[in-house]
C-alpha cells in the first residue's frame, strides 16, 4: 500500500516527505496506521549521523500511536482496531532477558531492530522500488508502519493517542528511570541535568516518589518555567557558575544528592552528575544518548568511595506488561502529559518539529497525520 512519510535519505538532511509503498505484514507482524507521534532527540541524533547504528535512508520515529490494520500470519494477541503504541525496547516474554526478571532489555528482535530491518532480515518500506530502512522496530514517521507483535502494546481504545503516544518514549523514560532504576524515595534529594521531554519526565517521576528536594539544571533558563510548574524545587544554570557545576550542587545539598539524572546526552555532563552524588551512595542514572566515538570519564576515586553509576533504557519499563497501565494511569490524571506538548505539527511540517527541539522552543512536537 501507499503510505505518506517522512524519509530521512541522509545524515544531516531534511526529511522528505514522498509516498512510500509498505509492504504487508509477514509472519509475527502487524501493520499499523500511526494517528500520532512524538519527536524525541533521540531521533535528531540519529539523523544526526552520530548514531552507530544508524542506516540510511529510512524511517525514524519512536514515540507513536496507532490502529491496528493487518495482522500476519500467527498474531495471536492484535487484530484489526486495536490501538496500539509502539515499542522500540520489544517484549517477547520468552527471550533470556525477559525470563531474567532483572531487565526490560528483550533482545528478540534487536539484532535485526538495530539493522534497520524486521525479523526476517528485509524491510516493509521502499520508494521508487529501493529499500527503505525500518528504525528502532517502530518507524513512526510513516503513517503506515510495520512492527513486530511483540513490538506493540495494546492499551486503552478510549486513550487519546495524540496524548498518550507520548508514553512511546519520553515520559515513560523519565518517570520508569526514577522508579525502576534509581527507586527514588519519600525525603531523596534529586539532581536533573537537561530539562527536555525526558528532564521533565523524571522531575514528575521525582515528585511521584515524593523526593524532598527536586535541582533542575539546564544551560536554557526558559526550561525552568515548566520545570518549575513541574515540580522542581531549586534551578541551577551552569552559566551562572565559576566552579564546576558538580561542586555548586555538593555545597549545596550539604554533601551531594542521593539521585541524579543526565537527560542530555553529554559525557561531560555526565561526569558532572556522578561527582554530584553523595559519597558513600549517591547514585546518578545515565538516560541521554552519546553520539560514537564518546566515552565517559571519571576518577574511579569516585566509584570507590560509594557513589554508582546507572543506565536505564526506556525507563526500565516493559512495554506489553506495563505500558497498558500507565496508560490507564495517564488517563486517570496520575501521568500528565498536557505539559510535555508545546506544539503540534502535520507531517508535512515534521521537520520544523526538529527545528524548534535544536532552538530549545519546545518539548515535545506531537506530530498529526
Ligand atoms: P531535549 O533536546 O528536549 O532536551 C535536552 C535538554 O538539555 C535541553 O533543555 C537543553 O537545553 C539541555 N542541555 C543541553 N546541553 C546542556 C548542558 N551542557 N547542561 C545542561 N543542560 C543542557 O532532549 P530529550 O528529548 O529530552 O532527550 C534527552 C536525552 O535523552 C537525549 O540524549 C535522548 O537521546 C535521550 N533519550 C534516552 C532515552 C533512553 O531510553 N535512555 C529515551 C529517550 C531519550
Ligand atoms: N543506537 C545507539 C544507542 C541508542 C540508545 O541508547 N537508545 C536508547 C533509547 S533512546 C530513545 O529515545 C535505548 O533504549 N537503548 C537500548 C537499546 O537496546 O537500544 C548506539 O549507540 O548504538
Ligand atoms: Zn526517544
Ligand atoms: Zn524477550
Amino acid at each position: 500500500m501507499k503510505s505518506r512519510a517522512a524519509v530521512a535519505f541522509g545524515p544531516g538532511q531534511p526529511l522528505k516527505i514522498v509516498e512510500i509503498d509498505v509492504a504487508p505484514p509477514k509472519k509475527g507482524e502487524v501493520l499499523v496506521k500511526i494517528t500520532h507521534t512524538g519527536v524525541c532527540h533521540t531521533d535528531a541524533f540519529t539523523l544526526s549521523g552520530d548514531d552507530p547504528e544508524g542506516v540510511f535512508p529510512a524511517v525514524l520515529g519512536h514515540e507513536g500511536g496507532g490502529i491496528v490494520v493487518e495482522v500476519g500470519e500467527g498474531v495471536t494477541s492484535l487484530k484489526p482496531g486495536d490501538h496500539v503504541i509502539p515499542l522500540y525496547t520489544a517484549e517477547c516474554g520468552e527471550c533470556k532477558f525477559c525470563k531474567s526478571g532483572k531487565t526490560n532489555l528483550c533482545q528478540a528482535v534487536r539484532a535485526t531492530q538495530g539493522k534497520g530491518l524486521m525479523p526476517d532480515g528485509t524491510t516493509r518500506f521502499s520508494y521508487n522500488g529501493e529499500p527503505i530502512y525500518h528504525y528502532m522496530g517502530t518507524s513512526t514517521f510513516s503513517e503506515y508502519t510495520v512492527c513486530a507483535e511483540i513490538s506493540l502494546a495494546k492499551v486503552n481504545p478510549q486513550a487519546p493517542l495524540d496524548k498518550v503516544c507520548l508514553l512511546g518514549c519520553g515520559v515513560t523514560t523519565g518517570i520508569g528511570a526514577v522508579h525502576n532504576t534509581a527507586k527514588v524515595k519519600e525525603g531523596d534529594t534529586v539532581a536533573v541535568f537537561g530539562l527536555g521531554g525526558i528532564g521533565l519526565a523524571v522531575i514528575q517521576g521525582a515528585v511521584q516518589a515524593k523526593a524532598g528536594r527536586i535541582i533542575a539544571v539546564d544551560t536554557n533558563p526558559e526550561k525552568f518555567v515548566l520545570a518549575k510548574e513541574m515540580g522542581a524545587t531549586d534551578f541551577i544554570n551552569p552559566k551562572d557558575h565559576e566552579k564546576p557545576i558538580q561542586d555548586v550542587i555538593v555545597e549545596l545539598t550539604d554533601g551531594g544528592v542521593d539521585f541524579s539524572f543526565e537527560c542530555i546526552g553529554n559525557v561531560n555532563v555526565m561526569r558532572a552528575a556522578l561527582e554530584c552524588c553523595h559519597k558513600g551512595w549517591g547514585e546518578s542514572i545515565i538516560i541521554g544518548v552519546a553520539g560514537a566515538g564518546q566515552e565517559i570519564r571519571t576518577r574511579p576515586f569516585q566509584l570507590v568511595t560509594g557513589r554508582v553509576w546507572r543506565g536505564s533504557a526506556f525507563g526500565g519499563v516493559k512495554g506489553r506488561t506495563q505500558l497498558p497501565g500507565m496508560v490507564e494511569e495517564a488517563m486517570a490524571g496520575k501521568i500528565r502529559l498536557d505539559p510535555f506538548i508545546t506544539h503540534r505539527l502535520p507531517l508535512d511540517q515534521i521537520n520544523e518539529a526538529f527545528d524548534l527541539m535544536h532552538e530549545g522552543k519546545s518539548i515535545r512536537t506531537v506530530i498529526h497525520f
